[in-house]
């Protein structure tokens, strides 16, 4: 990653159907259609805490095979799991101040939620590409860096409707400098469970 002339960065503005921003969209690049072979690293924590009876952040990147932590920062209990296909967990009743890690191998989603708290919900999205970013509040993620040539990006919001929450882009290259984008998604209404 990095440092290489012929490298580009994509910008992509995710918007909804109504126009307005749409932050927590994960933005995926995959140079040549493919996975990475080599180690993912991202800059960002690995790390879902509790916190006012939410998981934060909500929606949190992570590469496949990585330990994230779960601190809770409240005062109550929490209870959490993940019923996803190849990323199931559960982290039994555990209290303030205290910390669990789980490791995801599974590239695709692991939809988190805790026992005790029906509203707390949040999503891990396990990726096999070093080239990925989530919107902010403007609806804006940046990828650097990214190998120029042909490249398949898709954009991932847990709310998304399609198949696994997922839309591809029609870019096809990324050449140098900066390329930009904008993303009409569809959104369905937050599931209650
Ligand atoms: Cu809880």
């Amino acid at each position: 990653m990095g440092g290489s002339a012929f490298a580009g960065s994509l910008t992509v503005t995710v918007r909804g159907a109504d126009g307005k921003p749409v932050p927590d969209s994960v933005v995926t690049v995959h140079p040549g259609g493919q996975p990475s072979r080599g180690p993912i690293k991202f800059p960002w924590p690995y790390r879902v805490a509790q916190q006012n009876i939410q998981f934060s952040p909500f929606v949190l990147i992570v590469p496949a095979g990585a330990e994230v932590a779960f601190p809770n920062l409240d005062k109550v209990r929490h209870h959490v799991y993940s019923f996803s296909a190849g990323n199931k967990f559960e982290l039994k009743l555990y209290g303030r101040e205290e910390n669990r890690t789980v490791k995801l191998p599974a590239v695709g989603v692991a939809a988190i939620g805790c026992n005790i708290h029906d509203q707390m919900v949040g999503f891990i999205k396990v990726v096999d590409t070093p080239y990925a970013a989530k919107s902010d509040d403007a609806g804006v993620a940046s990828v650097r860096d990214i190998p120029s040539g042909p490249v398949v990006v898709r954009i991932w919001h847990p709310y998304l409707r399609g198949m696994k929450n997922e839309k591809t882009l029609t870019t096809t290259a990324i050449g140098g400098g900066d390329s930009r984008e904008t993303v009409s998604i569809e959104l369905r209404a937050p599931a209650h469970h």
